[in-house]
């Protein structure tokens, strides 16, 4: 990959990216240090989650012996900490701000304060179980944790220079090594994680048993199905470290084959994310192709059977996990914002292996769609599970939906999600491009500035854009002298047309695995993209079940969704017509800087002429009505109290 940099100047993600300097970091130190008290939400009806204050920096006091008392939360809270400092590392990088800088150093300490001789750190064992370190790895999280606080630790190294991070990173890394690598016991984790972040680890510090150790967890997940069986067996305490994890199918984790032998989506949505992210992190670096090919297929299956059209992935509660083939319900699905998120880290890590448009498309439908879903317009409220269906009082009372929250919390029991969006927001400029040897590719089009090192000589981009409000894109790109480079413009999925000019001339370049690529000739190049940035009816193919006779609609990247605030009580009486004749209108208000579009439609309410709840057919009294349905960006629901959404809407 080449070295670069990417400066957002854009308008819709400045607003995004100021909001996760000036609310979301600080609201979220304030929750992980006790300072404020919120209403903590369990993630669902299960009283062992957690709902008391969070406790994560307590956790760490604990450990260090700077204060007594019992660890409190989940056991892989402390990783909610390392995503905190990653998120600050980089909004650092962004911008400098000295108080934030002091106080994450100071979490640096803290962290380091918290870990043992050896390297080991895991709050939770040290505090409670430090018989059984390393014994449950199934439920413990530890080298989960642990690869949380390695990302973090090149992040915060990168943006501020701080070398104690690292050391800690590095000491942890190697515990691990002695442990459970190559030479040590059998053993990974039940949530990967550990290989992302060894991954991170070996870019930044060159060593390459970062990277051994990435690949080795890599290749001996799945070789022994009953490892974790087995270890909970020779546990002499049986107690398990997590409760309800017992009766988890193999498929959850991830281990009913070896990771190479699997071609389809299972288990824990997050989870498997990670694991492909991994796969073709190591797949990149060792250019290993019976891991790429093994990440092509599952990607397949992804894309082609399992996401939802807002790039949510999981599709029930029970596990956080995929289900089946077209299995795509609207309001018990799960779609967890960090399962979307690793849906983007996952799609990066492919374009890095080999360019292809569809991982920009998928790349940017999460993003758009359920990952900016997951927080309010405040950014200090946040989904953790984001439908496309809700009725709240179903929410309320029906216990199978106790996870579909019609609001975002303040905080939840379980608090993976928050941080995790805010790291991501923040670093949104690393997935604007993927520059390699002489080529660079455009994933997402977005108002910045940049610079890359390319095998040919320096490289300077900038882009202007007022998408997703608008679809044109002018791109100013200055080479050197006689310097190859070939530019690829995604052409998105959902442009159906487009108008592209190079230099003043049209160009009738016809894409090529999704991208329209310039070998450019001159040293100063302009190219103006122009894409129909328009309503569209979306349809989903017959096998999906819950989707038949509906439409959604779509303008660019953004999926949209009627709510009851606009449309009324009942969304489901209301259908869309097949000829919508749709309007839009800008408009910055309560909504942030959107476009809104009417459509027209109709309200429909039958009931027997008898009374009661069924009737014959030609005894059905129906009272219908012309309405005009106004839609808004999926991201955006839920910012104006409780009420129904729907995405998909009947067709006439
Ligand atoms: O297990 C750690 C995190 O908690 C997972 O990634 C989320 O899905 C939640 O279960
Ligand atoms: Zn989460």
């Amino acid at each position: 990959m080449a070295e670069g940099n990417t400066k957002i100047t854009d308008r819709f993600w400045t607003r995004y990216r100021e909001l996760v300097r000036s609310e979301m970091i600080p609201y979220q130190w304030k929750v992980l240090n006790d300072e404020i008290d919120v209403r903590i939400e369990r993630e669902r009806d299960d009283a062992h989650i957690p709902n008391k204050k969070s406790h994560a920096l307590e956790n760490f006091r604990i450990a260090a012996g700077k204060h007594s008392g019992h660890h409190y939360g989940w056991v892989f809270q402390d990783s909610d900490v390392y995503k905190w400092l990653e998120a600050a590392a980089y909004s650092l990088s962004e911008k400098m701000d000295e108080n934030l800088k002091k106080l994450a150093d100071s979490v640096v300490d803290l962290i380091g304060d918290a870990q043992e001789e050896d390297g080991y750190l895991s709050t939770y064992f040290t505090i409670e179980e430090p018989d059984r370190k390393f014994r449950r790895l199934r439920e413990s999280h530890e080298l989960y944790c642990a690869g949380h606080l390695m990302e973090a630790a090149v992040a915060y190294n990168r943006a501020t220079g701080n070398r104690k991070v690292v050391e800690i990173a590095e000491k942890l890394a190697d515990c691990i090594w002695r442990e459970l690598g190559p030479e040590g016991r059998y053993g990974f984790d039940g949530h990967e994680e550990v290989e992302i972040g060894l991954m991170k680890l070996y870019q930044l510090t060159g060593k390459e048993r970062y990277r051994e150790l990435s690949r080795h967890f890599l290749m001996i997940r799945g070789e022994d199905p009953d490892f974790f069986e087995k270890e909970r067996q020779n546990d002499p305490d049986r107690k398990p470290v997590i409760h309800g994890m017992d009766p988890l199918p193999l498929r959850y984790y991830q281990i009913h084959k070896k990771v190479v032998d699997q071609d389809t989506a299972e288990g824990h949505a997050v989870r498997l994310v990670y694991l492909c992210t991994a796969m073709a992190d190591v797949a990149a670096a060792c250019g290993d192709e019976i891991m790429l090919a093994a990440c092509r297929k599952i990607w397949r299956n992804i894309v082609d059977r399992r996401m939802y059209i807002t790039g949510g992935i999981g599709s029930t509660v029970h596990g956080e996990a995929f289900t089946f083939d077209y299995d795509l319900p609207n309001d018990t699905m799960y779609c967890e914002t960090c399962a979307s998120v690793g849906l983007v880290f996952f799609a990066k890590a492919m374009m890095e292996n080999e360019a292809d448009g569809e991982y920009g498309d998928v790349m940017e439908r999460a993003l758009y769609n359920t990952v900016l879903s997951g927080t309010a317009l405040d950014g200090k409220h946040f989904f953790y599970v984001n439908p496309l269906e809700v009725n709240p009082v179903s929410s309320a009372l029906d216990p199978g939906k106790s996870h579909v929250k019609a609001v975002r919390p303040e905080w939840l029991g379980c608090a993976c999600c928050p941080p995790n969006l805010a790291r991501l927001l923040a670093s949104v400029d690393q997935y604007v491009y993927t520059a390699r040897e002489d080529c660079c590719f455009v994933n997402l089009y977005m108002s910045s500035e940049s610079c890359f090192s390319m095998k040919s000589g320096e490289i300077r981009i900038r882009q202007e854009t007022g998408y997703p409000v608008s679809g044109k894109i002018r791109l100013q790109l200055e080479k050197e002298a006689g310097q190859k480079l070939r530019l690829g413009l995604r052409i998105p999925s959902w442009a159906r047309t487009f108008a592209l000019t190079v230099n003043g001339e049209a160009c009738r370049a016809v894409p090529e695995k999704g991208f329209v690529l310039l070998d450019l000739q001159e040293e100063k190049n302009e190219i103006l993209l122009d894409l129909p940035m328009k309503p569209e009816l979306w349809r989903a193919r017959a096998d999906l079940r819950s989707d038949i006779g509906k439409a959604a609609v779509g303008r660019g990247p953004l999926v949209y969704c009627l709510e009851e605030a606009d449309n009324g009580k009942d969304l489901h009486m209301l259908s869309i017509k097949r000829d919508p004749d749709f309007a839009e209108q800008e408009e910055d208000g309560e909504l942030g800087h959107i476009v809104a579009i009417t459509a027209a439609g109709i309200r429909r309410k039958t009931a027997p002429v008898r009374g009661g709840l069924y009737g014959f057919d030609d005894e059905m009294r129906e009272e219908k009505e012309e309405q005009r349905l106004r839609f808004i960006p999926y991201y955006t629901w839920a910012n104006r109290g409780s009420n129904e959404m729907s995405v998909w809407v009947r067709t006439e």
